[in-house]
């Protein structure tokens, strides 16, 4: 028999760590019961500050990400790292190299590593990061730093779970511009310019800088561009410091919380409506029933949604203020 949740959950708050990994996986597969934990652990969280660490692939995420970590946590912070593993095939090889790169923290003491896939995550990626961020929040964690992979969207949907972006440059990948995705340049927080220790990190410094100071409107600061070399540590105690700076500007809770509280329940409420029409209407043979019509020429699949839809028109929608007090525990 299955540990069940509100155990697992208890377990998480008193910090042990084989609770907290398995709270995760649960949560992540939805097996039943997992929205239940989330709302019993949701009032103990929001204090963790979620760094997001994206750019080009082989930038040297996985390396800063070890350095920063380390960095903080010598600092007194405790982290938890969630490292978004590409689950294409193709990538093996990058997964293994990222695996044994982060082994070295692995062992230290209040850093807690967690890989997440980036194919198949049931709730979706970004909300899969959120719950599983709020798991570590419950657990006590301080920060949580989130590694992308550099493969499109995927890295752009992951980072809108953080609190802070860092977009991760480095010399001689030809215009250090054109390496930055479309869409990334504007939720950058901070960038870096990694491997400092090659030549032509200077250039790319100023190459951001004078792209930040065109794309700058009116008096709001260009956010900060910081030289690092993950190889030799240098830039990476400033780096640290500003993260501090940053973690402290979460806690006035500025950055377009609304937007993203927003944005999580209309997730959420799409995941679910999906998944009710999906297992209902494929149970009970509505669905096929509807293929054959349309295949006898009776039916067409714009009516046929509509129909199906006509269901829940009587959906309520007027304010959850209205309703009932928030349920789950304290
Ligand atoms: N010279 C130099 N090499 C670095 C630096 N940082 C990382 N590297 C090397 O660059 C390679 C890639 O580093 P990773 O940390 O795996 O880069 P990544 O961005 O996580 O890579 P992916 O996750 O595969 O996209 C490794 O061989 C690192 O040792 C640096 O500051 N200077
Ligand atoms: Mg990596």
């Amino acid at each position: 028999m299955a540990i069940p949740f509100d155990k697992l959950v208890k377990g998480v708050r008193q910090g042990h760590l084989r609770s907290l990994a398995r709270l995760i996986t649960r949560v992540e597969n939805r097996e039943a019961g997992w929205k239940d934990a989330m709302k019993t652990i949701f009032p103990q969280t929001g204090g963790t500050v979620v760094f997001g660490i994206t750019g080009a692939p082989g930038a040297g995420k996985s390396s800063l990400t070890n350095r920063i970590a380390e960095g903080l946590s010598k600092r007194g912070f405790q982290i938890g790292i969630i490292a978004v593993d590409p689950s294409s095939p193709f990538s093996g090889g990058a997964l293994l190299g990222d695996r044994l790169r982060m082994q070295d923290i692995a062992t230290i003491d209040g850093i807690f590593i967690r890989s997440m896939a980036t194919r198949g995550t049931l709730g979706g990626l970004c909300q899969g990061a959120r719950d599983v961020i709020r798991i570590l929040d419950a657990f006590g964690k301080d920060i949580v730093l989130i590694e992308t992979v550099g493969v499109g969207q995927d890295e752009i949907e992951v980072v809108r779970a953080a609190d802070h972006v860092l977009v991760v440059s480095v010399p001689g990948l030809g215009d250090g511009i054109q390496t930055l995705k479309a869409g990334i340049m504007e939720i950058a927080d901070l960038f870096i310019v990694n491997k400092a220790d090659r030549d032509g990190a200077d250039e790319v410094v100023s190459d951001i800088q004078a792209m930040l100071e065109i794309s700058q409107e009116g008096d709001e600061s260009a956010p900060p561009v910081l030289k690092t070399s993950a190889v030799t540590g240098e830039g990476i105690e400033s780096l640290v410091d500003l993260l501090l700076r940053l973690k402290e500007e979460k806690e006035a809770q500025t950055r377009d919380h609304a937007e993203r509280v927003k944005e999580e329940i209309l997730t959420l409420m799409e995941q679910e409506l999906f998944h009710r029409i999906r297992s209902e209407w494929a149970g009970n043979g509505a669905l096929q029933d509807a293929v054959d019509q349309i295949g006898k020429g009776k039916q067409d699949p714009y009516s046929v949604a509509e129909d199906m839809l006509s269901g829940i028109e009587s959906f309520q929608l007027g304010p959850i203020s209205d309703r009932k007090e928030r349920g789950g525990g304290k």
